[in-house]
């Protein structure tokens, strides 16, 4: 039996790491809000939603009753819908998978749903499946097909979230909802479309045991599917496959786990006739960059209009983002995060011995300066010039590269870098102003074992996954100031950690603390720890669980050195 578990928890992770292999090469998808909402266009009897809020909220906004939505929908009749098509400008664009509205916050299913009449075929004069037609092109193409389905969240059932101004709050019996229609339709979506890439749930679940039915019930009928991490309570700790930014969020980087941001094209994600505030190629290449230089993934937004076509400035902007793929995909496919701190000319990714230098912004002197590389350059190239060796030297510490005059493939240049081995960089040193606080956070740590950089979900990172003594973080810290300093250390932790204890090392000095716990979900707290008395000069700062604990040590924001009031200079 031991054997049996023990062999359980070998091939667990190696399963979760099997299923994660296409998500963390292809970085790039598109996500598609199509809907009902698309047909009011962001306008409901004259009143407007304001450019830079979502217009498939429109229902919500300005409580639009059951009776008159349904009605409302009744309208949609996307005769230029063209699955082919569609497919064919997400794959020329240079994306890997296709998210669609199943069923958004509005409760009107985007597919033949048995469940509820409230569907495309049968509500509206289309009586067709744009899932089944996008499921069908997407496999011809080699596109993975992927649903949203929000989960919690019906405006239109009695019993779901959202709608409190048909249906009360007191009187909902939300079981009922995931019973009768939630969990069903998910069943039917699982089922009637080939394998699923993911599910795309969102605005999280009420309770861990209700978000613990959806992941076995994805689990349970197609084992390779993976769940995005707003299938979760937002308090507890992630229950998907990989943890999503907030809508449009983008991370300072260092995140040890998967992640993928969704995005908007404009500011809206359902259509708005009224938003034209579009980003052009160059913003998306600039962001996608940016995105997988940190690991991440970038879900990309359109919103076609009821009549399935797709916003020509949308497809403009694809069509450009396309273009630079084209030549320049392999420095995105199949890279991970770059070790290096963000340069100011653009943005690094890496693959195995080889760094792709995005070149944003052309350095004016016509040097590309990278700080903190600690491998030898073997040589460099424009990735689409490789003929065109570029003259290479290190000088303290700095890796220099003789660029070209002028860019070869604006916005993004790409110079490929091949160095000895896997690319490493030189551990961060944090440095102080003028009698400031030494903040040690989750961006400059250097983690061991199991202990990991992660994302809250509220929108924080913190460092968790502590469960003993090997399981830590170190900081490199530059002390300037000699003198009196107050360590505090900032956390949220849960009832399972009351008392358990850490230690933080600074240089040669120990302090040592037990867990306060703060509440449910990430309340971070402050806690004056011990007043110690520091030199000048290079120490590091280390904190681990002091035992082996069968669960989570903390939720970690940061570490402070404070000054205690001005300083004497030693
Ligand atoms: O599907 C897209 C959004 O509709 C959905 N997530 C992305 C992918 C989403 N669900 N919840 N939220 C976004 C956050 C909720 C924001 C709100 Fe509001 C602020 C709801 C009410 C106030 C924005 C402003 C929307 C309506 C008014």
């Amino acid at each position: 039996m031991i054997r049996f578990v023990c062999l359980l928890f070998l091939i667990a992770p190696l399963y979760g790491q099997d299923r994660m292999q296409w998500f963390q090469h292809d970085k790039f998808g598109m996500f598609i809000h199509w809907g009902p909402y698309s047909y009011l266009a962001g306008e409901w009897k004259g009143q407007q939603i304001p450019v830079g809020t979502e217009a498939e909220w429109i229902m919500q906004r300005f409580n639009i009753p059951v009776a008159e939505y349904r009605e409302m929908a009744h309208n949609l009749n996307p005769v230029q819908f063209d699955a082919k098509a569609w497919v064919a400008l997400a794959k020329a664009t240079g994306m890997k998978y296709l998210v669609i509205t199943a069923k958004h916050h509005d409760g009107f299913a985007m597919y033949a749903s048995k469940v509820s009449k409230y569907n495309i075929v049968d509500w509206t004069p289309f009586h067709r499946d744009p899932l089944m037609e996008l499921s069908q092109e997407c496999k011809k193409a080699g596109i993975r097909f992927c649903v949203y389905y929000s989960h919690r969240e019906d405006w239109d059932h009695p019993d779901g979230f959202g709608n409190n101004w048909d249906y009360p709050r007191q009187g909902k019996n939300f079981d009922r909802y995931l019973e009768e229609k939630s969990k069903p339709q998910l069943r039917e979506l699982l089922t009637n479309y080939g394998p699923l890439g993911l599910v795309w749930f969102d605005r999280g679940m009420d309770t861990p045991e209700h978000t613990r039915q959806f992941v076995d019930l994805v689990r349970q009928l197609q084992p390779q599917c993976l769940i995005n991490g707003r299938v979760g309570s937002y308090g507890a700790d992630l229950m998907g496959d990989y943890q999503n930014m907030n809508d449009n969020g983008m991370p300072t980087g260092g995140l040890q786990e998967y992640w993928e941001t969704p995005q908007t094209l404009n500011t809206t994600w359902g259509f708005s006739k009224f938003d034209q505030q579009w980003k052009t190629p160059a913003d998306v290449i600039h962001r996608m960059v940016e995105i997988v230089s940190k690991g991440g993934n970038y879900l990309l937004n359109i919103g076609p209009m009821a009549d399935g076509t797709i916003p020509a400035a949308s497809v403009a902007t694809l069509r450009g983002v396309g273009e630079w793929m084209q030549k320049n995909s392999e420095s995105i496919y199949g890279t991970s995060a770059s070790p290096l701190a963000d340069p100011n000319w653009g943005r690094i990714t890496v693959k195995g011995d080889a760094l792709f230098l995005h070149v944003f912004s052309w350095p004016a002197d016509g040097k590309l300066r990278i700080a903190g590389l600690i491998n030898d350059a073997l040589e460099a190239h424009p990735l689409l010039d490789s003929a065109n060796r570029l003259a290479v030297s290190k000088s303290y510490g700095t890796t220099l590269i003789s660029l070209p005059v002028r860019p070869i493939n604006s916005p993004d240049t790409v110079i490929v870098l091949r160095v000895n081995g896997t690319p490493k960089a030189e551990p961060t040193v944090i440095t102080q102003g003028s009698d400031t606080p030494l903040l040690l956070d989750y961006s400059s740590a250097v983690t061991s074992g199991r202990a990991m950089k992660r994302f809250n979900r509220d929108g924080g990172f913190h460092i968790a996954k502590w469960m003993g003594p090997s399981d830590s973080a170190t900081w490199q810290v530059l002390v300037s100031q000699a003198g009196q300093y107050h360590l505090r250390i900032r956390y949220a932790a849960g009832a399972e950690s009351k008392g358990d204890r850490y230690r933080i090392s600074v240089g040669h000095q120990v302090a040592e603390g037990q867990v306060l716990p703060t509440g449910d979900g990430y309340q971070y707290s402050t806690v004056d720890l011990k007043t110690l008395v520091l030199k000048s000069g290079r120490i590091s700062v280390t904190i681990a669980p002091v035992s082996q604990l069968g669960h989570n040590l903390m939720f970690l924001h940061s570490l402070e050195l404070v000054p205690d009031g001005p300083i004497m200079v030693e």
